[in-house]
């Protein structure tokens, strides 16, 4: 099945897999959803590590952890404006609308959307319960006094300072080797829900994979949402093998 020529639709073994994703949905009282770079793709961003990814053209120890930072600032910079910059051609696509129709139907209260992408296509599609666990390219955090700015599609210089005290900026994004702020509350989202929806994401970074290991240990229904199996289908009573912005449509549909 081919992701983008549509013909994952009209496969007769995904109508079942479907309805029954449809069946936990009804039955949850409250639905946490953890979305990757994979929702974003549709929308022609990037991911990780699939072909063509962020990590094909750069190393995780060159761009993404503190010791890059601090070993050569400019090169994090240049990656990360390059991101900035792309984000100025996107927009949201269907399936980030299907997650916002979604909230709507449930309610704040019965609904948690916990993302690590840091590309703001969440907010910008009208989510709102949005926990962005990796932070967000819009955002950059001043490394002397700490000062966090939305700086939103700005172009930033190789090397930006803070108004306040020169020092300075970095992204406000969680890179490898640093803790994620608030997890224990993440935590929480996933241990209070009964149908935990995984979508776009390979499952292999912690602790956000390990989300989906919490919502199992309470009992909650996970269906996963992607183009190929991960170590989260393992976890899964439903794996909807789609492209998202496919797939997510449908399953508001018949909601
Ligand atoms: C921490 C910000 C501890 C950067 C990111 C050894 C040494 C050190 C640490 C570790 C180690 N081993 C393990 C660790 C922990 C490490 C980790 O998990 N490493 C992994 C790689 C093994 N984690 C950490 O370091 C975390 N911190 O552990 O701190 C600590 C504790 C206390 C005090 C101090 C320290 C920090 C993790 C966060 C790192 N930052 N992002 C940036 O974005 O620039 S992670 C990065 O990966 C992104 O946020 C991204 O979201 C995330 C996960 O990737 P995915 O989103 O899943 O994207 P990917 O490309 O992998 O997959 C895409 C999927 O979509 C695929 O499955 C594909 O099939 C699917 N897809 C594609 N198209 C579609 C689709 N699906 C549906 N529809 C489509 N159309
Ligand atoms: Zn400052």
């Amino acid at each position: 099945m081919n992701a983008n020529d549509g013909s994952w639709s009209n496969h007769p073994k995904t109508d079942d897999t479907l309805r029954q994703a449809v069946e936990m949905l009804r039955q949850a009282e409250r639905v946490a959803v953890l979305t990757g770079a994979g929702i974003s793709a549709e929308s022609g961003l990037p991911t990780f590590r699939g072909a063509g990814g962020l990590w094909e053209g750069h190393r995780v120890e060159d761009v993404a952890t503190p010791m890059a930072f601090h070993r050569d600032p400019s090169l994090v910079w240049r990656f990360y404006n390059a991101r900035r910059a792309g984000l100025r051609k996107v927009q949201p696509n269907a399936g980030h609308h299907a997650l916002v129709k979604l909230e709507e139907r449930l309610g704040g209260l019965r609904f948690t959307l916990i993302t690590q992408n840091v590309d703001g296509l969440h907010r910008a599609a009208g989510s709102k319960q949005v926990v962005e666990l990796h932070g967000s390219l819009a955002r950059v955090r001043c490394t002397g006094c700490w000062a966090i700015a939305d700086r939103g599609q700005e172009e930033l210089p190789e090397l930006p300072r803070c108004g306040q005290c020169g020092e300075l900026l970095r992204p406000d994004i969680v890179w490898f080797h640093e803790a994620l702020p608030g997890d224990v509350w993440n935590q929480a989202a996933a241990r209070a829900c009964q149908c935990f929806l995984v979508i776009g994401t390979s499952g292999i970074v912690y602790p956000a994979a390990g989300l989906v290991e919490l919502a199992r240990g309470v009992e909650a229904r996970v269906i996963e949402v992607n183009l190929e199996r991960t170590p989260a289908s393992d976890l899964a009573d439903v794996s909807l093998l789609g492209p998202s912005g496919h797939v997510l449509p449908r399953l508001l549909e018949q909601l």
